[in-house]
């Protein structure tokens, strides 16, 4: 059974998330799936791509797939993790990936979604980046990812505090593009694909490049990053780790000791 769907009209790429009983979770399947898509739509000459959840769902995205992190003493974000190459693959991607959203969007899928160039929200999307939640130590590209999607210090009150903000106060902070009516997200988000495909794809293939090298273009010393490799061993050995995927999947508050 496909966790997407996926179809090309007029040149516009559609991606739909179809897997209700884990909300989307985003697990090796799924993100081998939307990778597939994304590379059949080179192929096809798509110049656009809409990334969506089945209209009416309350969850876009409920991010990682806690099942398949790591139990301990491994890198839970190492570049091969489906997640990072779901990034990767968007950020890659020759066409721009408008995000359509409705609904929750949480921890991975936050990213995804914020990987994506263009996103169009529902009043009824939220966005929560949830590493803190579950003991996680995010990966330094990832952090990269919301610090080039919103100011700093947003990002540290999402990260730190692991709650959902509104579409509303996402669309003030510049994190999503516009925020739509549901009853007009679909004609409003195709509206803007076919703006794109009406453009030179060369054209907007080498300025999606241009601004991905740029925004990822920040120094980092080979000590820095020894240091930054080395802390985040430090939590993902932690004790708080483990509690924070145990509790999840034992469905209750996780309890951390700092250890
Ligand atoms: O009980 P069953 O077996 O039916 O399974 C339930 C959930 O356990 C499962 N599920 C997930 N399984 C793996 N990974 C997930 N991220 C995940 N989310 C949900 O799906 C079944 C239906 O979920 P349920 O009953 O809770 O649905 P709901 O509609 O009442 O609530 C939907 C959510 C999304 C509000 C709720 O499922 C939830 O809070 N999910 C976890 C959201 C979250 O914390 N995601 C972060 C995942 S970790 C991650 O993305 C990164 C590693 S990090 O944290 O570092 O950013």
């Amino acid at each position: 059974m496909p966790l997407v769907e996926t179809k090309i009209e007029n040149f516009v790429g559609a991606i739909c998330l179809d897997y209700f009983e884990k909300r989307n979770a985003l697990c090796g399947t799924l993100v081998a799936e939307i990778i597939d898509a994304l590379d059949g739509f080179i192929g096809r000459r798509v110049r656009a791509v809409v990334l969506r959840a089945r209209p009416g769902v309350k969850i876009w995205s409920a991010g990682h797939d806690v099942d398949e992190l790591p139990e301990g003493r491994r890198d839970p974000l190492g570049w091969y993790d489906p997640l990072r190459r779901l990034v990767r693959a968007i950020e890659n991607h020759p066409a721009p990936v408008i995000a359509m959203i409705e609904g929750g969007v949480w921890g991975g899928g936050c990213e995804a979604a914020l990987a994506c160039d263009i996103i169009v929200a529902a009043p009824n999307a939220t966005f929560a980046l949830t590493p803190a939640k579950l003991g996680v130590p995010y990966n330094v590209s990832g952090m990269l990812t919301f610090l080039n999607a919103a100011p700093l210090r947003l990002i540290k009150e999402m990260a730190f505090t692991a709650k959902p903000i509104s579409a509303e106060r996402a669309l003030s902070a510049g994190l999503i593009n516009h925020m739509i009516p549901l009853e007009d997200l679909e004609s409003f988000t195709y509206a803007i694909a076919s703006d794109i495909v009406g453009n030179a794809p060369l054209s907007i293939a080498v300025m999606k490049e241009e601004l991905r090298i740029l925004a990822g273009a920040h120094p980092m010393s080979p000590q820095g990053w020894e240091r930054v490799q080395g802390l985040r061993r430090v939590v993902y050995d932690s004790a708080d780790y483990v509690e924070g995927v145990k509790a999840f999947k034992e469905k209750r508050r996780p309890v951390y000791r700092g250890e």
